[in-house]
């Protein structure tokens, strides 16, 4: 999965109707720049350092696979198409929309295009105190201060209010509400982990992931797969049970649902292919044993990947042991678990071919993917 940031956007408008034109540059940011992840209120600001009716602003933070180059020229795009009008005599203007890059992680950038941490920003308050709300702790890089103390130190005064009107995170037309638990499966290097991250971070669900890492067996397997395929089987199983026993019974009155990026009966699928048929036979009597009453998940996505994106995904993130996969190994899993939908019709199964699309790096494949899911 390709790094996704985390920025800050600040956003200001002093013509027009303000708070509309805020909400048309907060719902552009969410189709085109990432997910929103917090909006301030908005506050009312008299234009500083020029002559203008006063502003209105707010600051978001944003998640985004796009490099800072590519977030300005949208924004810009933004600004633009929403009736930005810009001058060349140095001077500040009245503005439908300004997107200002606040911060860009924990980044710096300075060229002819950018400078990042926005400069000056520790002496505005319209920047300030919208920060403070959604981000009190975030680490200035350049200054080595929290926003919160850089708000405590900044003797730039001038008048500030909250405003009434609130900005909508367009995030919310998406709604998992009726789910408690959606498990998230598909073939090695689909993209289960990272779709559920983004989900998680999205939904306000909590996450479990699959502990592959810690597996010793995992290697091992990969290179003697006759001799450890048992050991490896067993070793995932036990893992898998205590890990969503405790997970499940930990029940977190703070998120919405539980979001998992493997459901328990992969040992089920991959074993079928791993064992010799007898060794199949006992795994399956020990599995059934230890998963009699287990909560199933109420939502089983299964995302279909080609397998040769696949394999060019599995090179990508370059874990060795992985790197001997071959398309025939794949694809007997691919069977598997259609073969396992097909035969466990006790949740709800959504099959999606995300084929040709990536929705880590791509927005609209992201956004087309979550449609998918609700629907
Ligand atoms: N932006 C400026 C200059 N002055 N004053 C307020 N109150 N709010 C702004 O967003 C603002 C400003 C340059 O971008
Ligand atoms: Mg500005
Ligand atoms: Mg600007």
């Amino acid at each position: 999965m390709s790094l996704q940031k985390r920025i800050f956007i600040g956003l200001g408008s002093n013509l027009g109707n303000r708070l509309s034109y805020l909400q048309l540059a907060v719902d552009n940011i969410h189709y085109q720049v990432g997910s929103i992840l917090k909006i301030s209120s908005c506050f009312e600001t008299p234009a500083i350092g020029f002559e203008g009716d006063p502003f209105l602003n707010a600051c978001i933070e944003v998640r985004t696979s796009l490099s800072a180059q590519l977030v300005l020229s949208k924004l810009l795009l933004i600004e633009e198409i929403h009736g930005r009008k810009r001058f060349d005599d140095g001077q500040y203007h009245s503005r439908t929309i300004d997107l200002d890059i606040l911060f860009f992680e924990d980044e710096i950038i300075e060229n002819e295009l950018l400078s990042v941490p926005h400069p000056r920003l520790e002496q505005r308050l319209f920047v300030l105190h919208p920060m403070v709300e959604i981000a009190p702790d975030f680490v200035h890089v350049k200054l080595k201060k929290t926003i919160s103390k850089l708000a405590e130190d900044c003797t730039y005064q001038s008048p500030i209010s909250k405003h009434q009107g609130r900005l909508r995170n367009p995030l919310q037309t998406f709604d998992f509400s009726n789910y408690n638990f959606i498990a998230i499966e598909g073939n090695i290097g689909a993209g289960k982990t990272s779709l559920t991250h983004m989900m998680a971070e999205d939904f306000n669900a909590k996450s479990i992931f699959e502990r592959f890492a810690d597996n010793p067996f995992l290697p091992k397997f990969y290179e003697d797969a006759e001799r450890y395929a048992f050991t490896l089987e067993m070793s995932f199983l036990a893992d898998r049970y205590q890990q969503i026993s405790d997970d499940l019974a930990q029940l977190d009155l703070f998120k919405d649902f539980i979001i998992a990026d493997y459901d328990v009966f992969k040992s089920l699928i991959f074993s079928k292919i791993t064992l010799p048929k007898d060794e199949f036979l006992l795994y399956r009597k020990l599995f059934f044993q230890v998963y009699k009453d287990f909560k199933r998940p109420d939502l089983y996505v299964y995302l279909n990947q080609d397998i040769e994106k696949l394999q060019q995904n599995i090179k990508k993130r370059g874990r060795k042991y992985e790197k001997n996969l071959t398309l025939e190994y794949l694809d007997k899993i691919h069977t598997g678990y259609l073969e396992f939908i097909k035969n466990n019709p006790q949740s709800k199964v959504k099959i999606i071919d995300i084929s040709a699309r990536d929705f880590v790096d791509n927005r609209h494949d992201y956004l087309w993917l979550l449609e998918k899911i609700q629907d």
